[in-house]
């Protein structure tokens, strides 16, 4: 059989958070559907590689039972697939050391785990960076170069742009006639890309890169760090697969998926499919309305009182407001107390606040705020005008980086 026709069946995933708590409700049995819906569609695509493009945990020291599903799933999944080839990337939820930490285990075997940038003598280490990927016969299908998030201190002499050039160069170098496939954990902004190196973008505390980083030459591209699945619009096919079930309130209405990327012969870019993730856990929303509609809109809920609680539906409600309302919280308590729901936030908004004021801070939750939200809002409140200066946004963004990265432990 020739290297040119075979097919190389990749999955995409993300952003799994394993040991993920919403409001203090544990996501346990909802990533326990996940992965075993993940196992039956990786038999039934008949997929080769496995790619996980980092925040396979939530946090950087996660419990014992994140790194035992972690742990047991691939287990199960190299058992039941004998050929599969699985990489996990770090995220920038992740300790880098922690991800890294099995791979002194595996060897040269079949999964494959870079927290860290690999470097020697202070550069990237391309020959540790770059991984061979196997197809149905057993002979290299692609080439992977799996490049983790990325903190400031990991790029050396290098910067973003600079790296991933280097990378896609020693990719290709190595990759010859087969495709090349990336990776990235960061953000990357679709749009217009001259409009992006004029300004440069900064949210959520971090930078954002162009698409332009990727070389055109990638057969296709897979990112990490975006929850919502989307493709990012670029030269070649770039893909943020999405985390697998929403992580938050904001994420209820995504769509979440898998992405199937067949990689045949040295065509670019290759053909994706999205696989939807059946939703583990409903999430439901109140409102906004004001209080005694929204106490009527709960009464009226249909609701499974078959369903055991890890399985109860999340709920969120939003009320208006446009005075004190002492007993706000305990009326809206009591009133779910004996239902089969689990609570994740009550939002008030005043009307006043809505439409009108620029200012994000007034009437909002300081946890509900991005750090450079918040940094936006009192550069505004203190000097006027429309945020702060790049320089000034890209040094917050650097510190915050730092700091996020200082917390973890070594
Ligand atoms: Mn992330």
């Amino acid at each position: 059989m020739s290297q040119r026709a075979q097919t190389l069946t990749i999955c995409h995933t993300s952003d799994w958070h394993l040991g993920h708590e919403l409001n203090g409700h544990a996501r346990e049995a909802e990533h326990d559907l996940f992965l075993q819906w993940l196992l039956d569609r990786l038999e039934a695509e008949a997929v080769d590689v496995l790619l996980v493009t980092g925040d396979v945990y939530d946090v950087a020291n996660p419990p014992v039972s994140a790194m035992r599903r972690l742990f047991r799933f691939l287990n199960l999944a190299t058992t039941r697939l004998s050929g599969l080839q699985v990489v996990v990337i770090g995220g920038n939820h992740d300790s880098a050391a922690r991800i890294d930490l099995p791979a002194a285990l595996l060897g040269e075997g079949r999964v494959h785990f870079i927290g860290a940038l690999p470097r020697k003598n202070g550069s990237p280490d391309f020959e540790s960076l770059l991984l061979p990927l196997f197809g149905p016969s057993g002979d290299i299908g692609a080439w992977l170069a799996a490049v983790p998030f990325c903190r400031p201190g990991d790029l050396g002499s290098h910067d973003l742009p600079s790296l991933y050039d280097a990378v896609a160069e020693a990719g290709k170098a190595q990759a010859g006639d087969l495709p090349m496939i990336l990776t990235g954990h960061l953000h990357v902004a679709g749009g217009e890309v001259s409009e992006l190196s004029e300004r440069r973008i900064v949210i959520g505390g971090e930078e954002a890169q162009a698409a332009t980083l990727f070389d055109a030459r990638a057969a296709y591209v897979a990112l990490g760090h975006l929850h919502r699945p989307q493709a990012v619009a670029a030269e070649t096919t770039v893909r943020y697969a999405g985390s697998p079930f929403p992580l938050s309130s904001a994420e209820r209405d995504y769509r979440h998926s898998v992405v199937i990327v067949k990689v045949q012969g040295s065509e670019v870019p290759c053909q994706v499919e999205l696989l939807p993730i059946p939703r583990p856990v409903d999430f439901l929303a109140v409102g906004p309305a004001p209080l005694n509609t929204a106490l009527a809109a709960i009464e009226a809920l249909q609701l499974d009182a078959e369903l055991s609680a890890a399985s109860w539906p999340f709920i969120e409600i939003a009320i208006e407001i446009d005075g004190p309302e002492p007993d706000l919280q305990s009326r809206i308590l009591a009133a779910i107390e004996p239902l089969p729901v689990r609570l994740v936030r009550i939002a008030t908004i005043r009307p006043q606040d809505a439409g009108s004021s620029c200012d994000p801070l007034v009437g909002a939750e300081l946890a509900d705020l991005d750090p450079d939200t918040v940094f936006a809002a009192l550069f505004n409140r203190e000097y006027g005008g429309d945020g702060p200066p790049d320089d000034l946004a890209r040094a917050f963004a650097t510190l915050l980086i730092e700091t996020q990265a200082a917390e973890e432990p070594a």
